[in-house]
Protein backbone atom coordinates (compact mmCIF):
# COMPACT_ATOMS: atom_id res chain seq x y z
CA UNK A 1 0.00 0.00 0.00
CA UNK A 2 1.01 3.44 -0.92
CA UNK A 3 2.68 5.72 2.33
CA UNK A 4 0.42 8.17 3.77
CA UNK A 5 1.29 11.59 2.98
CA UNK A 6 2.34 13.52 6.24
CA UNK A 7 1.61 16.75 7.57
CA UNK A 8 3.29 19.83 6.54
CA UNK A 9 5.37 22.06 8.90
CA UNK A 10 5.16 25.87 8.27
CA UNK A 11 7.24 29.17 8.87
CA UNK A 12 7.31 32.85 7.44
CA UNK A 13 9.80 35.76 8.43
CA UNK A 14 9.17 38.31 11.05
CA UNK A 15 9.77 40.82 7.81
CA UNK A 16 6.43 39.45 6.31
CA UNK A 17 4.89 41.33 9.24
CA UNK A 18 5.85 44.53 7.75
CA UNK A 19 4.81 48.59 7.73
CA UNK A 20 4.36 48.98 4.23
CA UNK A 21 6.69 51.63 2.83
CA UNK A 22 7.40 51.04 -0.58
CA UNK A 23 10.45 53.57 -2.80
CA UNK A 24 7.81 56.13 -3.03
CA UNK A 25 6.49 56.90 0.13
CA UNK A 26 6.96 56.16 3.57
CA UNK A 27 5.93 53.25 6.43
CA UNK A 28 1.48 53.14 6.79
CA UNK A 29 1.72 50.43 9.43
CA UNK A 30 3.17 50.64 13.01
CA UNK A 31 6.17 48.85 13.77
CA UNK A 32 5.60 45.90 15.70
CA UNK A 33 7.93 44.47 17.90
CA UNK A 34 10.05 41.20 17.09
CA UNK A 35 8.73 38.98 20.40
CA UNK A 36 5.05 40.43 19.64
CA UNK A 37 5.16 39.20 15.89
CA UNK A 38 6.76 35.89 17.13
CA UNK A 39 3.49 35.68 19.48
CA UNK A 40 1.67 35.51 16.41
CA UNK A 41 2.98 32.41 14.72
CA UNK A 42 1.10 29.75 16.56
CA UNK A 43 -2.07 31.41 16.32
CA UNK A 44 -1.82 31.98 12.67
CA UNK A 45 -1.30 28.06 12.09
CA UNK A 46 2.96 28.14 12.09
CA UNK A 47 5.15 26.52 13.96
CA UNK A 48 8.80 27.64 12.17
CA UNK A 49 10.12 30.99 12.23
CA UNK A 50 12.64 32.24 9.53
CA UNK A 51 15.68 34.35 10.90
CA UNK A 52 18.26 36.70 9.89
CA UNK A 53 21.12 37.08 11.65
CA UNK A 54 20.18 40.50 12.92
CA UNK A 55 16.61 39.26 13.65
CA UNK A 56 18.14 37.68 16.30
CA UNK A 57 20.99 39.94 17.50
CA UNK A 58 22.20 42.87 15.90
CA UNK A 59 25.05 42.60 13.39
CA UNK A 60 27.88 44.53 15.50
CA UNK A 61 27.11 43.07 19.11
CA UNK A 62 30.94 41.39 20.36
CA UNK A 63 30.84 37.29 20.99
CA UNK A 64 29.80 37.58 24.26
CA UNK A 65 26.79 40.15 23.84
CA UNK A 66 25.56 38.17 21.14
CA UNK A 67 25.71 34.74 23.22
CA UNK A 68 23.47 36.39 26.09
CA UNK A 69 21.22 37.63 23.35
CA UNK A 70 20.77 34.56 21.54
CA UNK A 71 19.67 32.58 24.29
CA UNK A 72 17.21 35.30 24.79
CA UNK A 73 15.75 34.39 21.65
CA UNK A 74 15.89 31.00 21.77
CA UNK A 75 13.92 31.07 25.15
CA UNK A 76 11.41 33.39 23.77
CA UNK A 77 10.92 30.45 20.97
CA UNK A 78 10.92 27.82 22.91
CA UNK A 79 8.25 29.53 24.96
CA UNK A 80 6.05 29.63 21.94
CA UNK A 81 6.53 26.24 21.15
CA UNK A 82 8.52 27.82 18.06
CA UNK A 83 11.59 26.51 16.29
CA UNK A 84 13.99 28.61 14.32
CA UNK A 85 13.75 27.34 10.61
CA UNK A 86 17.42 29.21 8.91
CA UNK A 87 19.96 31.89 9.98
CA UNK A 88 20.19 34.11 6.76
CA UNK A 89 22.98 36.41 7.07
CA UNK A 90 21.63 39.99 5.56
CA UNK A 91 24.36 41.10 3.96
CA UNK A 92 23.14 43.46 2.09
CA UNK A 93 21.75 46.50 4.44
CA UNK A 94 25.71 47.32 5.69
CA UNK A 95 27.44 50.53 4.10
CA UNK A 96 30.38 48.47 3.89
CA UNK A 97 28.58 45.86 1.17
CA UNK A 98 27.38 48.66 -0.87
CA UNK A 99 29.14 47.11 -3.89
CA UNK A 100 28.71 43.60 -3.39
CA UNK A 101 29.77 41.19 -0.33
CA UNK A 102 31.32 37.90 -1.20
CA UNK A 103 31.72 40.03 -4.88
CA UNK A 104 32.91 43.11 -3.47
CA UNK A 105 35.82 44.52 -5.49
CA UNK A 106 36.97 45.57 -2.16
CA UNK A 107 38.99 42.94 0.04
CA UNK A 108 38.12 44.47 3.15
CA UNK A 109 34.41 44.39 2.26
CA UNK A 110 34.70 40.26 1.22
CA UNK A 111 36.28 40.25 4.54
CA UNK A 112 33.48 41.58 5.95
CA UNK A 113 30.66 39.68 4.62
CA UNK A 114 33.00 35.95 5.09
CA UNK A 115 33.44 37.06 8.88
CA UNK A 116 29.61 37.91 9.52
CA UNK A 117 28.53 34.69 7.69
CA UNK A 118 30.77 32.52 9.85
CA UNK A 119 28.94 34.34 12.90
CA UNK A 120 25.41 33.73 11.16
CA UNK A 121 26.32 29.86 11.41
CA UNK A 122 27.49 30.65 15.02
CA UNK A 123 24.00 32.24 15.94
CA UNK A 124 22.12 29.04 14.05
CA UNK A 125 24.57 26.62 15.94
CA UNK A 126 23.11 28.38 19.16
CA UNK A 127 19.48 28.20 17.64
CA UNK A 128 19.89 24.12 17.37
CA UNK A 129 19.13 25.18 13.46
CA UNK A 130 21.91 23.73 10.80
CA UNK A 131 20.31 25.59 7.71
CA UNK A 132 21.91 28.93 6.80
CA UNK A 133 20.20 30.74 3.56
CA UNK A 134 22.18 32.72 1.28
CA UNK A 135 20.13 35.59 -0.77
CA UNK A 136 23.13 36.66 -2.74
CA UNK A 137 20.98 39.78 -2.88
CA UNK A 138 23.96 42.74 -3.92
CA UNK A 139 26.08 39.94 -5.90
CA UNK A 140 25.54 41.49 -9.29
CA UNK A 141 26.50 44.63 -10.93
CA UNK A 142 24.73 47.65 -11.91
CA UNK A 143 26.93 47.67 -15.40
CA UNK A 144 28.56 44.60 -16.54
CA UNK A 145 32.15 46.12 -16.96
CA UNK A 146 32.00 47.41 -12.98
CA UNK A 147 33.63 43.79 -11.63
CA UNK A 148 34.89 40.05 -13.54
CA UNK A 149 31.99 37.93 -13.42
CA UNK A 150 34.51 35.39 -13.93
CA UNK A 151 36.14 35.82 -11.08
CA UNK A 152 32.92 36.48 -8.83
CA UNK A 153 31.50 32.69 -9.63
CA UNK A 154 34.67 31.48 -8.07
CA UNK A 155 33.89 33.87 -4.88
CA UNK A 156 30.71 32.88 -4.57
CA UNK A 157 31.81 29.09 -4.28
CA UNK A 158 35.02 30.17 -1.73
CA UNK A 159 32.00 31.77 0.53
CA UNK A 160 30.32 28.82 0.81
CA UNK A 161 33.19 26.86 1.04
CA UNK A 162 33.85 28.94 4.11
CA UNK A 163 31.15 28.46 5.91
CA UNK A 164 31.34 24.76 5.30
CA UNK A 165 34.80 24.65 6.54
CA UNK A 166 33.87 26.54 9.72
CA UNK A 167 31.30 24.30 10.87
CA UNK A 168 31.14 20.38 9.87
CA UNK A 169 27.05 20.23 10.36
CA UNK A 170 25.94 22.76 8.52
CA UNK A 171 23.66 22.56 5.34
CA UNK A 172 23.82 25.98 3.07
CA UNK A 173 20.90 26.93 0.34
CA UNK A 174 21.18 29.44 -2.41
CA UNK A 175 18.00 31.55 -2.67
CA UNK A 176 18.35 32.66 -6.39
CA UNK A 177 16.96 35.94 -7.71
CA UNK A 178 17.55 37.00 -11.28
CA UNK A 179 17.37 40.67 -10.09
CA UNK A 180 16.78 43.70 -8.11
CA UNK A 181 18.19 45.13 -6.19
CA UNK A 182 21.07 44.49 -8.96
CA UNK A 183 20.38 44.97 -12.73
CA UNK A 184 21.81 41.55 -13.14
CA UNK A 185 22.46 38.76 -10.22
CA UNK A 186 25.33 36.67 -10.41
CA UNK A 187 23.70 33.13 -10.27
CA UNK A 188 20.86 34.29 -11.70
CA UNK A 189 18.70 31.16 -11.41
CA UNK A 190 18.82 27.63 -9.39
CA UNK A 191 20.07 26.10 -12.28
CA UNK A 192 22.94 28.12 -12.05
CA UNK A 193 23.52 27.98 -8.00
CA UNK A 194 22.99 24.32 -8.36
CA UNK A 195 26.09 23.78 -10.51
CA UNK A 196 28.64 25.64 -8.04
CA UNK A 197 26.87 23.29 -5.30
CA UNK A 198 28.45 20.42 -7.08
CA UNK A 199 32.44 22.34 -7.15
CA UNK A 200 31.95 23.01 -3.01
CA UNK A 201 33.90 21.11 -0.81
CA UNK A 202 31.14 18.93 0.47
CA UNK A 203 28.22 19.22 -1.86
CA UNK A 204 26.35 16.56 -0.01
CA UNK A 205 26.04 19.79 2.51
CA UNK A 206 24.93 22.76 -0.68
CA UNK A 207 21.32 22.81 -1.61
CA UNK A 208 18.61 25.43 -2.97
CA UNK A 209 15.55 27.25 -0.97
CA UNK A 210 13.11 28.12 -4.23
CA UNK A 211 10.88 31.27 -3.55
CA UNK A 212 8.15 31.35 -6.49
CA UNK A 213 8.24 34.73 -7.71
CA UNK A 214 12.35 34.92 -8.04
CA UNK A 215 11.65 31.89 -10.55
CA UNK A 216 8.78 33.63 -12.21
CA UNK A 217 11.15 36.69 -12.61
CA UNK A 218 13.25 34.47 -14.68
CA UNK A 219 11.02 33.61 -16.95
CA UNK A 220 10.95 30.22 -15.56
CA UNK A 221 8.14 28.35 -13.55
CA UNK A 222 8.35 27.61 -9.99
CA UNK A 223 6.95 23.76 -10.02
CA UNK A 224 9.77 23.06 -12.81
CA UNK A 225 12.32 24.57 -10.96
CA UNK A 226 11.12 22.78 -7.80
CA UNK A 227 11.00 19.78 -9.24
CA UNK A 228 14.59 20.31 -10.55
CA UNK A 229 15.93 20.46 -7.76
CA UNK A 230 13.94 17.54 -5.95
CA UNK A 231 15.36 15.21 -8.50
CA UNK A 232 19.56 16.58 -7.31
CA UNK A 233 18.14 15.81 -3.16
CA UNK A 234 18.36 19.22 -2.91
CA UNK A 235 15.21 21.53 -2.54
CA UNK A 236 15.23 22.14 1.14
CA UNK A 237 13.38 25.08 1.60
CA UNK A 238 10.89 26.98 -0.54
CA UNK A 239 9.43 30.56 -0.23
CA UNK A 240 6.11 29.93 -1.43
CA UNK A 241 4.32 33.58 -2.87
CA UNK A 242 2.79 35.14 -6.60
CA UNK A 243 4.33 37.36 -8.72
CA UNK A 244 2.44 39.08 -11.34
CA UNK A 245 4.40 39.40 -14.57
CA UNK A 246 7.96 40.58 -14.67
CA UNK A 247 8.77 43.68 -12.89
CA UNK A 248 9.61 44.41 -8.84
CA UNK A 249 9.61 41.45 -6.64
CA UNK A 250 5.99 41.26 -5.59
CA UNK A 251 5.29 38.64 -2.76
CA UNK A 252 2.10 37.96 -3.35
CA UNK A 253 -0.84 36.11 -1.72
CA UNK A 254 0.41 32.26 -2.65
CA UNK A 255 -1.99 31.61 -5.74
CA UNK A 256 -3.42 35.01 -5.74
CA UNK A 257 -2.10 35.89 -9.83
CA UNK A 258 -1.90 32.23 -11.17
CA UNK A 259 -4.04 29.47 -8.95
CA UNK A 260 -2.48 26.88 -11.79
CA UNK A 261 0.79 27.40 -11.27
CA UNK A 262 0.37 27.40 -7.29
CA UNK A 263 -1.28 23.80 -7.96
CA UNK A 264 1.81 22.50 -9.52
CA UNK A 265 3.89 23.70 -6.56
CA UNK A 266 2.16 22.19 -4.31
CA UNK A 267 1.94 19.17 -6.59
CA UNK A 268 5.49 18.90 -7.22
CA UNK A 269 6.25 19.07 -3.59
CA UNK A 270 3.09 16.41 -2.39
CA UNK A 271 4.51 14.14 -4.92
CA UNK A 272 8.52 13.86 -3.76
CA UNK A 273 7.07 14.12 -0.43
CA UNK A 274 8.58 17.60 0.10
CA UNK A 275 6.12 17.25 3.89
CA UNK A 276 9.48 14.84 5.22
CA UNK A 277 12.15 16.91 3.47
CA UNK A 278 11.31 20.56 4.64
CA UNK A 279 9.28 23.23 5.90
CA UNK A 280 7.18 24.96 3.68
CA UNK A 281 7.87 28.80 3.96
CA UNK A 282 5.93 31.78 2.76
CA UNK A 283 7.92 34.83 2.06
CA UNK A 284 4.78 37.41 1.20
CA UNK A 285 3.82 41.01 1.49
CA UNK A 286 0.85 42.45 2.91
CA UNK A 287 -0.63 45.06 0.21
CA UNK A 288 0.34 48.85 1.28
CA UNK A 289 -3.01 49.85 1.52
CA UNK A 290 -3.64 46.70 4.38
CA UNK A 291 -4.84 48.30 7.49
CA UNK A 292 -2.55 47.53 10.76
CA UNK A 293 -5.73 45.08 12.07
CA UNK A 294 -4.88 42.96 8.91
CA UNK A 295 -1.11 43.37 9.19
CA UNK A 296 -0.97 38.89 9.35
CA UNK A 297 -4.04 38.40 7.57
CA UNK A 298 -1.61 37.74 3.73
CA UNK A 299 0.22 35.10 5.72
CA UNK A 300 -3.23 33.41 6.85
CA UNK A 301 -4.58 33.80 3.66
CA UNK A 302 -1.62 32.26 2.26
CA UNK A 303 -1.69 29.33 4.13
CA UNK A 304 -4.96 28.78 3.76
CA UNK A 305 -4.89 28.69 0.19
CA UNK A 306 -2.13 25.91 0.17
CA UNK A 307 -4.12 23.91 2.08
CA UNK A 308 -7.31 24.56 -0.22
CA UNK A 309 -4.15 23.30 -3.01
CA UNK A 310 -3.29 20.28 -1.16
CA UNK A 311 -7.00 18.91 -0.63
CA UNK A 312 -7.11 19.27 -5.02
CA UNK A 313 -3.70 18.07 -5.56
CA UNK A 314 -4.77 14.66 -2.93
CA UNK A 315 -7.57 14.40 -4.82
CA UNK A 316 -6.50 14.30 -8.37
CA UNK A 317 -7.74 10.65 -10.39
CA UNK A 318 -4.17 9.57 -11.20
CA UNK A 319 -5.09 6.88 -13.27
CA UNK A 320 -7.22 9.34 -15.18
CA UNK A 321 -3.92 11.61 -15.63
CA UNK A 322 -2.20 8.82 -16.53
CA UNK A 323 -4.81 7.16 -18.97
CA UNK A 324 -4.83 10.77 -20.62
CA UNK A 325 -1.04 11.22 -20.90
CA UNK A 326 -1.26 7.28 -22.62
CA UNK A 327 -3.54 8.70 -24.92
CA UNK A 328 -1.42 12.34 -26.00
CA UNK A 329 -4.79 13.55 -25.05
CA UNK A 330 -3.37 17.00 -23.40
CA UNK A 331 -6.36 19.02 -24.36
CA UNK A 332 -8.55 16.27 -22.30
CA UNK A 333 -5.88 16.28 -19.46
CA UNK A 334 -6.14 20.22 -19.36
CA UNK A 335 -10.22 20.57 -19.28
CA UNK A 336 -9.78 17.47 -16.33
CA UNK A 337 -6.98 19.77 -14.26
CA UNK A 338 -9.42 23.20 -15.27
CA UNK A 339 -12.87 22.05 -14.26
CA UNK A 340 -10.76 20.14 -11.09
CA UNK A 341 -9.37 23.33 -10.07
CA UNK A 342 -12.85 24.87 -10.72
CA UNK A 343 -14.50 22.23 -8.64
CA UNK A 344 -16.57 20.70 -11.26
C1 LIG B 1 14.29 38.84 -1.32
C2 LIG B 1 14.01 37.70 -0.43
C3 LIG B 1 14.62 37.77 0.93
C4 LIG B 1 14.98 36.41 1.48
C5 LIG B 1 15.43 36.50 2.91
C6 LIG B 1 15.80 35.17 3.50
C7 LIG B 1 14.06 39.59 2.35
O1 LIG B 1 13.63 38.78 -2.52
O2 LIG B 1 13.27 36.82 -0.81
O3 LIG B 1 13.67 38.40 1.76
O4 LIG B 1 13.93 35.52 1.38
O5 LIG B 1 16.53 37.32 2.98
O6 LIG B 1 16.81 34.58 2.79
MG1 LIG C 1 12.52 34.99 -0.13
Amino acid sequence: MAKKPGNYRFSFGPWNISMGADPFGPVVRKEVAFAKKVREYKKLGFDYVQLHDDDVVPADWDAAATTRGVAKVRQLLASEGLKGEFIAPRLWEDPRTIDGAYTANSASARRYARDRSRRAVDIANMLGIDLIVLWPAREGTYIREAKDPIAATGLMVDAVNDMLEHDPNIRIVGEMKPNEPMDQAYCPTVGHFMGLCYRTADPKRVGVLIESAHSILAGLDPSDDMAYALWHGKLWGVHLNDQNGLKYDQDKTFGSVDLRRAFNQVWVLDRAGYYDIGVVGLDIKAMRTTKQIDETRHLANSLRVFQHLLKLVRSVDASRVEALRGARDYEGLELYIMEHLLGR
